[in-house]
């Protein structure tokens, strides 16, 4: 007996005994389906990779008798024609998304036809600015790259960014001073992927403070090591009159950065200024200086005035000359502190002790414990100086020479003689020399003394 095709039966019985003879023949109506549902999923391929994160499930679906049409477990509507189309979200990531679509007859039969759909895989990245990037501007257009889901959206710190294509790209973000993170991320459904880097705005010059030396230092020597802070978030270098420092920094502060140039060189002795001049990343410079003293040389000395062995008439003498010295303490003559001023030094009285040659030592001295020593000699030559207290006159001579005798005082005299002025035909004479003179002075014995240095007598009436 040939099995019964699918569609109406009926169903009849006949019992037979032994004799042969046989019941009347007895049935029922039915019905057989033995199909499972046609079903047929046009999109999408299996296998396939799309860039959305979902993905249209379409096909038809058919059956006399179909109970029940699912597509992940959801019941889907079918058209008159069984025609089906279904939006399905699809995770990411490489393991793709199981689709499975599944049709039941009222006889338990059943299709089912699945597919397994792979979404491209979701990367975004920041192409700029790079990673630690300095960025001298208080605000930044980050762009970057997105592959994957096409509707994924790109949020830059939070900020939709414009995306087209596998770009995007977000403009005037703002920056604050110093370090910044940026972060690109994409959140399409069931998937996320963020790209994360870090910039530093700076927009301001380096602020540099030299600490030591201090500008009243004195250095006995020709160079110095000089130390200092400057306050930058992107400090490169440091120079020091274009030595170049090491810079360091102590506890991670990006913003306490210090420096130290070794052997700055002192050009000469006096006032040597030291510049610290430093670069950050964006460019910016920013300068600090101090001004310190080099001595390394003694004074220089000169004495000017008197000549030396020049002859002088009186006493005490100024003393004067030139000096120059980076930290000059004191100049003295015969230990006699000078006035000091513009580079010339000055005793205004010095006294020379000693008929003849008397010694002028000049000494100068320096803060750090040099000194120069010059000296001349200086011939004393003094005038006498007299004083006349009383004259008496006598009566002519033998001779008709008049006399006088002249009673009175004389310093330093080494001779001493007198004239008439107003009778020119008196003669000169001399006398003896001591502090207490009296003597007579006459018309012989001339002197011969220099006159110039002679005192003036006062005039007689004869
Ligand atoms: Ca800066
Ligand atoms: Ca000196």
């Amino acid at each position: 007996m040939n099995p019964p095709v699918d569609g109406p039966l009926t169903l009849t019985a006949r019992a037979l005994n032994a004799a042969g003879s046989s019941s009347p023949l007895d049935g029922a109506d039915a019905f057989k389906d033995a199909t499972a549902p046609s079903l047929t999923v046009t999109e999408p391929e299996d296998g396939v990779v799309v860039e959305l994160s979902a993905v249209t499930v379409k096909g038809t679906c058919t059956d006399a008798h179909l109970q029940s049409f699912t597509i992940d477990g959801e019941e889907t509507p079918r058209d008159g024609n069984g025609a089906f189309e279904k939006a399905v979200f699809l995770s990411g990531g490489a393991w793709g998304t199981w689709i499975e679509a599944v049709a039941e007859d009222e006889y338990r039969n059943v299709t089912v036809v699945t597919r397994t759909v792979e979404v491209a895989p979701l990367e975004v990245q920041i192409t700029s600015p790079q990673d630690g990037q300095v960025l001298d501007a208080t605000s930044v257009t980050v762009t970057g790259t997105v592959r994957g889901p096409r509707d994924a959206e790109v949020f830059v710190n939070g900020q939709r960014a414009e995306r087209n294509g596998e770009s995007f790209s977000l403009a005037n973000l703002p920056l604050t001073e110093g370090p910044n993170i940026l972060t690109a991320h994409a959140q399409p459904p069931g998937d996320s992927a963020e790209s994360v880097i870090s910039v530093i705005r700076d927009t301001t010059n380096p602020a540099v403070t030299i600490e030591v030396p201090d500008s009243t230092d004195i250095f006995d020597a020709l160079s110095v090591d000089v130390a200092g802070r400057v306050d930058d978030p992107t400090v490169q270098s440091v120079t020091v009159n274009g030595v170049e420092a090491h810079v360091y920094n102590l506890y991670g502060d990006l913003h306490g950065t210090y420096f130290v140039a070794v052997a700055v060189p002192l050009s000469a002795d006096g006032a040597c200024e030291l510049v610290a001049e430093a670069t950050d990343a964006a460019g910016h410079t920013g300068s600090g200086s101090v001004t310190v003293t080099r001595d390394t040389l003694p004074p220089e000395l000169a004495i000017t005035s008197p000549e030396d062995g020049s002859t002088v008439y009186h006493t005490p003498i100024a003393v004067s000359g030139t000096v120059w010295d980076a930290t000059l303490y004191d100049v003295r003559v015969n230990r006699l502190k000078a006035v000091i001023a513009d580079g010339t030094f000055t005793v205004a009285e010095v006294p020379l002790p000693l008929d003849g040659l008397n010694a002028v030592v000049a000494v100068a001295r320096d803060s750090v414990g040099r000194q120069t020593t010059r000296w001349i000699t200086v011939n004393r030559k003094l005038a006498p100086s007299v004083t006349v207290l009383d004259v008496v006159s006598s009566s002519r001579s033998t001779d008709g020479l008049a006399k006088v005798k002249i009673f009175g005082t004389v310093d330093h005299a080494a001779g001493i003689c007198g004239r008439n002025e107003t009778h020119p035909s008196y003669k000169d004479g001399t006398l003896p020399v001591a502090n207490q003179v009296s003597g007579t002075m006459q018309g012989t014995g001339l002197s011969s003394v220099d006159s110039s240095t002679l005192p003036r007598m006062p005039s007689m009436c004869l």
